[in-house]
């Protein structure tokens, strides 16, 4: 008989972290299921959950450190690698100065609690400049509006799931991604919610999605024309037929006369040419928001990576604040944390968002906002700062650049320029090929964790406690000891409690890392059984931004981004009918990762060029066939799929896949936003074509 055991736990590869319980046979995961009696995820999960198991086991697993010598990967001690690394590191820095060497922390970094809190300990602590993050190529535009509005970077404001009426979810799609900043664990009930009795859910997507289907109503708007819906809706509501909430405006917000002034051109008409939408639709929606006086918005990636996401972002923040929405029953909450307290961290920050630094050297057309407020360089700098010799060595922890960041065809030989590319993982990757140190990380199963830089995105006041299921196997190591070794090498200790990397314990640093928070390792580690919601903080709580609001008032049209709309001229942009490349992900993979293993559905033939009938007909292109999409600055060639859901107008790549990779099409150089250096990568305009 085998020995069998099963264990609780939650998944770490996206922001939902649902419950799971593993059933392992001799020591290996043979199931995973949804935990009933998890508080959030209520037996959910996706196939990536249910491959947790899959990934630990798999042959693609890295299990030694390898050093590049000679050209070739080759197995190594770990005294050996890190002797060699932190020595080239320290000739680096003597030579061409601190910021020579930098990090670069990905998505897979992001649920490693203690590895993510020693990646962002190590930059500071070696006074390094050079400090990258997939945030920037993501959603700068959320720190950026949060910080200008508010006076700090740190507000989220995340969906009141229980009192909420009118949902206005645009540019997500949470059926597929499980959100992205509010974390959508067991999507189809959250949403079934949403659009419940009473309720109204508007899903504003160029995409009928699975999201949209759920939808009270879909608003198949053209690519990047969000702004002119927003603006429009803020504009009436601030205008003769009314909506705004007055007496509030005239108690906590600065600049209503601005934003009335930046939002004047954007009348019916004029929206209704911008977005492709019906007079009625945007008169309905209007009606509705009326109706029910607060509203909710979730906005996602298809706004964040447009050209105009901070006017998006903003605009999106500013119909909440006009409706006095913020903290309110029936509108958005904004999460005060779990594991840490946020309220606490808005008293000390002192870090002025107006301040005016340089950004990154090579790119002076990029400003430094953001450097400040959250302490980056934009990842579209990093190809320039390479070439120009500024970086020259590069740590990635659980990142694929190479299919994340834009310009994809220079990035490559940039990357092969380095002096030194370190790349921490759990599995073999496209990176972990061309690395000259391959840093073989301990995997989910392998560590505690506990989800403290994402709680915040949940619906409720909840944390939990992964504890590791098995030992560290083969030769691998614990991200936070690598990082704490590389850094004691150059003279600093970055563990919490400065603590040695030889002497330390996940236990008492997790504990650590909890202390201060509203939950305490010690309370959430007795309640093993399933996640911990502490009852009462969210109404209890609710008004803290507005507590720390300076003056008491939010800033409701910043100047900075008052001018980006001013800017905004949709004709100059390109012509309405232009086609447009938008975003987009799939279930069965995480971005780049878990391709091959999250069950059968996805694979290769799925990752396609997406059209409207009527587009890939003016183009001659049939369904199957091989074509061409051509951006500003690159080209992709692959296969069509003629797809009924789309929008005309609309072209839909999925992100992530080498083969078909759609940052071939992206620019560093072209779109990139000044104020926070992202880059287009959704509502660019592209041409198709037809190849033999
Ligand atoms: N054109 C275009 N570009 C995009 C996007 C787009 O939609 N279109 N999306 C953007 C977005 S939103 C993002 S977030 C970025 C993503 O950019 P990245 O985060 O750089 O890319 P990923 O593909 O998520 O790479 C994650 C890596 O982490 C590894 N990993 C997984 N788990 C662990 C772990 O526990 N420990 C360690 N050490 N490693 C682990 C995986 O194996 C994988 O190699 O790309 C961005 N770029
Ligand atoms: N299964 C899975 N889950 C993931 C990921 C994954 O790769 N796979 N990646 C994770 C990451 S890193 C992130 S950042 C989150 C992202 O989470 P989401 O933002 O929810 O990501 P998407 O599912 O790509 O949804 C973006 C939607 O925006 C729409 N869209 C594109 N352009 C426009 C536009 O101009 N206007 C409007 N209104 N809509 C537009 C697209 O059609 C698409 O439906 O997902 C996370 N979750
Ligand atoms: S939605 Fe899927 S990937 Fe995300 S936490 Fe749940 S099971 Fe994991
Ligand atoms: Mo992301």
């Amino acid at each position: 008989m085998p020995e069998t055991r099963s264990v609780r736990s939650y998944c770490r590869t996206c922001l939902a972290a649902c419950g799971v319980i593993l059933e392992l046979e001799d020591e290996r995961v043979v199931r995973v299921k949804g935990d009933l009696d998890h508080p959030l995820s209520r037996g959910y999960t996706c196939p990536k959950g249910r491959a947790m198991g899959e990934l630990h086991h798999h042959s693609k697993r890295l299990d030694a450190p390898e050093l590049r010598r000679a050209g070739d990967l080759e197995p190594t001690q770990w005294t050996d690698l890190l002797d060699d690394l932190t020595g080239r590191i320290a000739v680096l820095r003597d030579r061409h100065g601190d910021s020579a060497f930098g990090i670069y922390i990905g998505t897979g970094c992001a649920y490693d609690s203690l590895g993510f809190f020693a990646g962002n300990a190590l930059g500071p602590a070696l006074g390094t400049r050079s400090r990258y993050s997939a945030m920037t190529i993501d959603t700068p535009c959320l720190p950026l509006v949060s910080g200008l509005m508010t006076g700090a970077p740190i507000p989220n404001p995340v969906l009141d799931l229980e009192y909420t009426t009118m949902t206005l979810i645009i540019a997500s799609n949470p059926s597929v991604s499980h959100g992205h900043t509010t974390a959508f664990p067991n999507p189809t009930a959250m949403l079934r919610t949403l659009a419940g009795e009473g309720r109204e859910l508007w899903v504003v997507d160029p995409r009928q999605t699975a999201t949209a289907r759920m939808a009270t109503r879909h608003l198949a708007l053209r690519p990047a024309s969000d702004h002119a819906l927003l603006a429009f809706l803020v504009r009436e509501l601030l205008g003769p037929g009314g909506g705004a909430d007055r007496d509030y405006l005239a108690a906590h917000a600065l600049d209503v006369p601005r934003l009335t002034h930046a939002v004047a051109p954007w009348d019916l008409e004029r929206t209704c040419e911008s977005t492709g939408l019906h007079e009625s639709d945007l008169q309905d929606l209007l009606a509705s928001i009326r109706r029910h006086r607060r509203l909710a918005i979730v906005t996602g990636t298809g706004t964040s990576m447009q050209r105009n996401a901070n006017v998006v972002e903003w605009l999106a923040w500013a119909l909440q604040i006009v409706t006095n929405s913020f903290e309110r029953r029936g509108g958005m909450w904004f999460h005060p944390g779990a594991s840490k307290r946020y309220e606490l961290m808005m008293d000390t920050y002192n870090e002025p968002v107006f301040r005016d630094v340089p950004g990154p050297e090579s790119r002076p057309d990029i400003s430094g906002y953001l450097r400040e407020t959250v302490g980056e360089m934009p990842c579209a700098a990093m190809v320039d700062e390479i070439e120009a010799g500024h970086l020259r060595g590069l740590l990635v922890l659980g990142g694929n650049p190479l299919t994340a960041f834009p310009s994809a065809s220079r990035i490559g030989s940039a990357f092969r320029q380095l002096d030194v590319l370190a790349v921490a993982d759990i599995v073999q990757t496209p990176m972990t090929a061309i690395a000259t140190h391959v840093l073989p990380c301990a995997g989910p199963l392998e560590r505690l964790d506990f989800p403290g830089w994402t709680d915040s995105a949940y619906v409720d006041v909840v944390s939990q406690i992964a504890a590791p299921v098995f030992e560290v196997g083969a030769d691998r190591r614990p991200l936070w000891w690598v990082l704490a070794k590389i850094g004691e090498a150059m003279g600093v200790k970055i563990l919490p409690g400065e603590v040695a990397a030889d002497d330390a314990d996940e236990e008492t640093l997790t504990r650590e890392l909890m202390s201060g928070g509203r939950l305490q390792y010690d309370a959430l580690i007795k309640e093993q059984t399933t996640a911990v919601v502490i009852d009462g903080v969210r109404d209890g709580l609710r008004g803290w931004v507005h507590d720390k609001l300076p003056q008491g008032r939010w800033r409701l049209a910043p100047a900075p981004l008052a001018a980006q709309l001013e800017a905004i001229s949709d004709d100059s942009a390109a012509p309405a009918e232009s086609l447009r490349l938008i975003s987009g992900r799939q279930l069965r993979q995480m971005n780049s990762a878990l391709r091959e293993i999250a069950g059968p559905g996805e694979r290769l033939d799925t990752a396609m060029i997406h059209l409207h009938a009527k587009d890939a007909a003016a183009a001659g292109i049939d369904d199957g066939a091989s074509m061409r999409v051509t951006s500003a600055t690159g080209s992709l060639e692959g296969r069509a799929k003629i797809d009924v859901a789309l929008r005309q107008g609309a072209v839909w790549v999925p992100h992530g896949w080498p083969e078909l990779s759609v940052s071939q099409l992206t620019s560093d150089r072209v779109g990139v936003d000044p104020l926070t250096g992202m880059v287009e990568q959704s509502g660019l305009v592209v041409r198709v074509q037809s190849l033999p």
